[in-house]
């Protein structure tokens, strides 16, 4: 397989310039890198700009509802485990409306991988602030000054409990692709914060912004298997004229696969979880 084997039949809509085309081309290189048939891998997003990209790749894709990518992504790994499952959403999507699922499925580590497309903008309803965009920041779709602050989506994933946390730039095409093979292979729940410039709506950081401060982790030595939670720390809140890609943490826990019943192995994943929740609820 080779990446254009990857790509579907429809041709993208997305603005020019649009970092979406870098991890379009960025995924499609991963799956290929892994050898991955399509029929074995399952896209799953939210609603969004970003949310178009489960119809430009020829895998199963899944496009569901604002925020709520990660719950039907958990299902279908646990209901077909020997599936590979990418979950996709913005940072609206994703830190918005979807906070709630991003938190919860960091406590069940499902094995799957979890791009979020970090333009800081909802870029699909014209602009406005995102969850992950500066206080006082101003790109051109808001009125006045963003009066809130951001959320840090790595810190957030730590957290939470993502085994697999990095940060690529969806212009660093290889860089991102690498990111995401890893992530893929990686035994639990990965998760990687992609830089995406919105060149309609986000003025303030745009390709050029971010291509001049990016730098690869890895070249200072960075291990992201040390367990240093304050080196972890450090590194996810640089942001300014060096902004750290590549690893931050990588650690292993049982994925909720392995920590159900096993006395249930003759049920799927699904049908354990279903036994192991009925247990814990009164009501059902
Ligand atoms: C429940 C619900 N609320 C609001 C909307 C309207 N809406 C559609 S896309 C979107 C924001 C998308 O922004 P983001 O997740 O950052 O993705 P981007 O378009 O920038 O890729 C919103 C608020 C919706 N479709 N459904």
């Amino acid at each position: 397989m080779k990446p254009k084997d990857y790509r579907s039949e429809l041709a993208p809509d997305w603005c020019p310039g649009c970092g979406n085309y870098g991890i379009v081309a960025a995924l499609s290189r991963a799956l290929a890198e892994l050898g991955l048939p399509p029929d074995r891998v399952v896209l799953v997003s939210g609603i969004g700009c970003s949310a178009k990209t489960v119809h430009y790749l020829r895998a199963y894709g899944l496009h569901t509802l604002h925020g709520r990518g990660l719950p039907v992504a958990q299902g279908i790994k646990l209901a077909r485990p020997e599936l590979t499952v990418v979950a996709l959403a913005g940072d609206g999507d994703g830190m918005g409306i979807g906070a709630g699922h991003f938190v919860g499925a960091g406590r069940r580590n499902v094995d799957l991988t979890y791009l979020l497309f970090n333009n800081q903008v909802y870029g699909m309803t014209k602009g406005q602030a995102s969850p992950t965009l500066g206080f006082g920041d101003r790109p051109k779709g808001l009125a006045r000054p963003n009066p809130q602050g951001p959320v840090n989506p790595l810190w957030l994933a730590f957290a939470s409990g993502y085994t697999f946390i990095a940060r690529g730039f969806a212009f660093d095409i290889r860089g991102l692709a690498g990111l995401i093979a890893q992530a893929v292979r990686h035994p639990g729940l990965a998760f990687i914060d992609v830089l995406q410039p919105c060149p309609t709506y986000n003025d303030l950081y745009t390709r050029e912004w971010f291509a001049g401060r990016v730098y690869d982790l890895a070249e200072n030595g960075y291990d992201p298997e040390a367990g240093d939670v304050a080196g972890f720390a450090e590194k996810a809140a640089e942001w300014g004229e060096r902004i750290p890609t590549g690893v931050f943490w990588r650690s292993r826990r049982p994925v909720l696969e392995e920590a159900l019943n096993p006395m249930d192995s003759g049920k799927t994943p699904l049908e354990r979880a279903e036994a192991l929740l009925a247990g814990h609820c009164l009501v059902r």
